[in-house]
Parts: structure tokens; C-alpha cells; sequence
């Protein structure tokens, strides 16, 4: 109830002296609760098993991209971690490369599919990173249908899911994406009961402690996450002992003109439309939420406002576990939100945007 919550968040902040609640349209906020000033988690996406991975579920394997055997995933991970002080990275992949193009989904993954991307999953590890989150990169959908509600049943996702969560269920720190973006849903609630069927499923495969980042509507936009009803669909689903126990909300979030990333100049910080009303219903609800996708080109604008947008989400760590900037791995120097590190003299060098806003300023180095 949202009512016990701020009582409780009440006796804290009077506690910790901070500022009062105030009050807007009636309902009682908490201005600001103790924290690090440190988010937990900052990293970038290995993109390239997901290349060819279109929003209405379908993927073109020939456009797959193996960064790891193909690219330099893996080098680009040791330097983020050891140069740049980064500690978590996203790892996409497309459901129909792990089927090996299966058109019909609800079978085994397929075994050299599944080597091929853990190659990419074991590096993130042995790079010593805190986070190595594994993402299914399918708007919820596989070949245009909806999981539950018109297309493939939630069994066939469930089923997926018990695979990968077996096969990772002794790596304490795999984080379970459980989906890219769903967009365009029916029914919330009923994705919801979706999400629930995967995260009962991946705790009986024994992947009891680990985190799992649940999605909402909307390409899981930070901005609608409240006002389109996913957080409260999302806030109901519970681990299996009824705990709420490393379940946080997924949430993305982009600077360009209509917020679709992908243009080279920002226009906004997305701190008044987005992440402070997001961080408002966090804290009322005591829940968390973990921004695995952002970033803007290599441009003056975004400079200034993705360094604007993640001071504040680390001002914010009380509720906001971190942010993984879009993208490194497969794509080169020509894409417009590259974070790809710069081939040269032997080394990798940062792109100016993860230099100055993505990277190590705000987090420890990771150490060992
Ligand atoms: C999905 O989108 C792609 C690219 O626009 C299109 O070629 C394909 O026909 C679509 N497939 C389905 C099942 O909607
Ligand atoms: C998990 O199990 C795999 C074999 O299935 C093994 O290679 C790996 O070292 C184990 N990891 C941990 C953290 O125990
Ligand atoms: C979120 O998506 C729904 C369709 O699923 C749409 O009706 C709504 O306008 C979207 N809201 C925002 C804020 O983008
Ligand atoms: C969440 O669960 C409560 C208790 O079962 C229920 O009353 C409420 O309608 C649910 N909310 C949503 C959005 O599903
Ligand atoms: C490589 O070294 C040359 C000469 O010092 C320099 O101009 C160039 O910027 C370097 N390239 C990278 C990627 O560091
Ligand atoms: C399903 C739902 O709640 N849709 C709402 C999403 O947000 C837009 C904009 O506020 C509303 O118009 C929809 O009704």
C-alpha cells in the first residue's frame, strides 16, 4: 500500500533530517532519501547477436553479428572494465539465433548457437564485471506475435527462459533480461501475469538470488513507465516465496528529438519528463529500477545533456541501480550512438561520449 510506504519513507527522511514531504495533487512525496551519490552499475551494450532484430519480433540471421568470434567483444569488455571503470554490460540476443532459426519457438536452444553467445556471456565475467545481463531482444513478440496474447503462449517464453536460467544458475552475477522493449500491448496487466510465469520459472531453474529486470510497455520508455500503468502491473509480480527479492523494473530511455535514438543531437535530459517522476513513484513504492539502455551521438548537445541526465540518475541511487549506454560491440564508428571504442596504435581508446558522460567518473574502477 502506498499509503504504509511513505509513512515508512516519512520516519526516514525525518530521521536522516533531509528535506520534508511535500505534497502534490494530494499525494504525499518524499523530496529526497539518504544516498551514495553512486549508482552500482555503469556499463555499455555488446550489441551484435541481436543485428537483424526488427521491433515486430522477427530476426534475419544472416545480419547476426558474432562479436565475439567476428568482432572484438571481448577486448572491448576488458577495456571498459579496466581502463574505463565500468562494471556491467548488456549482452543481446536474438530469440531466433539461440533457436538457430527455428521458426517454430518452444524447443531447445540450440547448442552451438548457445556456445557461441556465452563465449560473449564468459567474457563479460572474465572481464570481471559486477553485471552480465542477458537480454532476449524481441519486443515481446516472436515473428510478429505477441507472447500471451495473440501470438506464442507464455509457456513457449517460460520455456526459453528455464533454459537460459538453468544454464546460468550458478553465476551469481548474470542478470535476467527478460525482454527487449515490448511495445504496443494489449493488455498490461496480462503482460504482467507473462513476466510473473518467467520469473516463477527462472527461480524453480534454480537461479534463485539473481537479479531480474522486469519490462514494461511502451519500448519500456522511462517516461510512460507510471502514467501507462506498467509499473503498477509490474510492482504485483513476486518471487516464488511472495518476496520481492532482486526484482527491478527495466527501463530505457533516449535524448533525441522523439526519444527513438537515433539522432546525433539531444534535446533534452529527460530529468523533469522522466526520471524524476519515475524516481517519485520508485521511492513511494520502495522499488528500484536499473536504465539499460541510453546514449546520443558523439555531439556537443548530447555531451551536455547525457552527462546532465546521468549525474542525476547517480544523485539518485537510492533508486536507480545504474545505466548501460547504447551501444558498443558490432557496430562501428559510423553508427550515430556509437560507443564502440576506437581502434588504433595497438589500443582502444573511448569515444568522447562514453569519456566524458558513461564512464568512470561516476563509479569505482572495478578492482582485482
Ligand atoms: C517484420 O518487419 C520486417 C521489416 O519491416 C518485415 O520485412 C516483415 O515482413 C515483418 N514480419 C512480420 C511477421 O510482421
Ligand atoms: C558454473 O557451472 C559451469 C559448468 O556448468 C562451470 O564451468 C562454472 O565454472 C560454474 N561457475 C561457478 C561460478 O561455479
Ligand atoms: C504507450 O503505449 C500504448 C499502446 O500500448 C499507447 O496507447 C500509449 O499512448 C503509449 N503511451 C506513451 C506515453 O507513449
Ligand atoms: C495487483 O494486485 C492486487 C492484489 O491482488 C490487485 O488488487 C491489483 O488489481 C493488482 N494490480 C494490477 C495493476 O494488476
Ligand atoms: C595513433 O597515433 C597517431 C600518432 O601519434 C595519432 O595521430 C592517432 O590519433 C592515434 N590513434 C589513436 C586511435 O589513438
Ligand atoms: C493503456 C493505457 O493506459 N494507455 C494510456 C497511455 O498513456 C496515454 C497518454 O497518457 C493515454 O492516452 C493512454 O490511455
Amino acid at each position: 500500500m502506498k499509503f504504509a510506504l511513505y509513512s515508512t519513507f516519512a520516519a526516514v527522511a525525518a530521521a536522516a533530517h533531509l528535506e520534508p514531504a511535500y505534497l502534490k495533487n494530494g499525494v504525499s512525496y518524499i523530496s529526497e532519501l539518504p544516498t551514495t551519490g553512486k549508482v552500482q552499475f555503469a556499463g555499455v551494450n555488446i550489441a551484435g547477436f541481436d543485428f537483424g532484430c526488427d521491433i515486430n519480433g522477427t530476426c534475419n540471421l544472416a545480419s547476426a553479428f558474432d562479436v565475439v568470434s567476428k568482432g572484438n567483444g571481448i577486448a572491448q569488455m576488458s577495456h571498459f572494465t579496466k581502463n574505463s571503470g565500468l562494471n556491467a554490460f548488456r549482452l543481446p540476443v536474438g530469440w531466433q539465433f539461440l533457436l538457430n532459426n527455428e521458426q517454430t519457438p518452444g524447443g531447445p536452444i540450440d547448442a552451438t548457437n548457445l556456445a557461441a553467445y556465452d563465449g560473449l556471456v564468459r567474457g563479460c565475467l572474465d572481464s570481471g564485471s559486477k553485471a552480465c545481463i542477458v537480454d532476449v531482444h524481441n519486443y515481446a513478440r516472436f515473428n510478429g506475435g505477441i507472447i500471451g496474447q495473440g501470438g506464442p503462449a507464455n509457456e513457449v517464453l517460460v520455456n526459453l527462459w528455464t533454459q537460459l536460467a538453468t544454464h546460468y544458475a550458478n553465476e551469481s552475477r548474470i542478470v535476467f533480461g527478460v525482454m527487449n522493449e515490448p511495445h504496443d500491448i494489449p493488455n498490461i496487466v496480462t503482460w504482467a501475469q507473462t513476466v510473473q510465469e518467467v520469473v516463477t520459472a527462472i527461480r524453480k531453474a534454480g537461479a534463485m538470488t539473481q537479479m531480474i529486470i522486469m519490462p514494461g510497455n511502451n519500448f519500456t520508455s522511462a517516461a510512460a513507465f507510471v502514467e501507462n500503468g506498467s509499473g503498477a502491473a509490474l510492482m504485483n509480480v513476486t518471487n516464488p516465496d511472495g518476496t520481492i527479492d532482486n526484482l527491478f523494473f527495466d527501463v530505457h530511455r533516449y535524448l533525441d528529438a522523439d526519444n527513438s535514438g537515433t539522432h546525433t543531437e539531444c534535446v533534452t535530459n529527460n530529468i523533469d519528463g522522466a526520471f524524476t517522476p519515475l524516481a517519485t513513484f520508485l521511492r513511494m513504492n520502495g522499488r528500484r529500477a536499473f536504465l539499460t539502455e541510453t546514449g546520443g551521438g558523439n555531439t556537443a548537445s548530447c555531451l551536455q545533456f547525457l552527462c546532465e541526465q546521468l549525474a542525476f540518475i547517480n544523485k539518485n541511487s537510492d533508486v536507480y541501480l545504474g545505466w548501460i549506454g547504447w551501444a558498443a560491440g558490432g557496430f562501428d564508428q559510423t553508427y550515430e550512438l556509437v560507443e564502440t571504442p576506437i581502434q588504433g596504435n595497438g589500443t582502444l581508446t573511448d569515444t568522447s561520449l562514453v569519456k566524458q558522460c558513461v564512464a568512470g567518473q561516476f563509479v569505482s574502477p572495478a578492482s582485482g
